[in-house]
């Protein structure tokens, strides 16, 4: 009976030891776990801060690349006017032959893009502007921040430098951005793209 009932507190000063140690042991884990969480939501954040960015620039490369996309030879698509920090184009997208009218309000599909500009505001903030077929404003996006620096440089077909619309070609897009380098603060990049705008010679 003595021998039972020490057993059983035995047993019962176990069960206590062991909880104390489950408990260190799951209070410790789920530490562990929510820095780890932690971690990957800080992680993610910043990879699509950075996606982010890249993506909005990889957009603009494609839109410009598509400038006076007019597979029905209508030849009313093409460049509508540039500036070094500014470009602004047209492009047959759905392939109807009409520039169609931007209409942001049933959401951006492919026949807003139809009308566009990109844009460097020289204060660290790359934009799209999309318009109406009349050529109204309808709607603008912020596709990239923290850019220092962008200038888009516009060449004819032997390679010299143009501000002539139809005249245009090729498009280099020289860019800065500032990036977040951790604990030694901001480094910047400088990227140059060339973008051949195919579909503009044969407007
Ligand atoms: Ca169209
Ligand atoms: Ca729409």
């Amino acid at each position: 009976m003595n021998m039972k009932n020490n057993k059983k507190g035995f047993t019962a000063i176990e069960l206590l030891v062991s909880l104390a140690i489950l408990s260190i042991a799951l209070t410790s884990i789920y530490s562990m776990y929510m820095s780890f969480i932690r971690t990957c939501t800080k992680e993610g954040a910043k990879i699509r801060v950075q996606q982010n960015v890249r993506s909005g620039l990889d957009m603009m490369i494609r839109d410009i690349r598509l400038a006076g996309l007019d597979p029905e030879g209508t030849g009313d698509f093409g460049i509508v006017a540039v500036t070094p920090q500014r470009i602004q184009f047209t492009a047959d997208l759905d392939m109807d032959g009409e520039v169609d009218d931007a209409d942001a309000s049933d959401g951006i599909d492919v026949p807003d893009l139809e009308h566009m500009a990109y844009e460097y505001d020289g204060n660290g903030t790359l934009k799209m502007f999309l318009y109406k077929a009349n050529g109204d404003p309808e709607t603008d996006e912020i596709m990239a921040e923290n850019v220092t620096d962008l200038t888009f440089i516009y060449y004819d077909s032997n390679d010299d430098t143009t501000s002539d619309l139809d005249a245009i070609r090729t498009v280099d897009i020289r860019m800065t951005i500032e990036k977040s380098a951790g604990r030694d603060g901001q480094v910047s990049r400088t990227l140059v793209k060339r973008v051949k705008c195919r579909n503009l010679d044969y407007n």
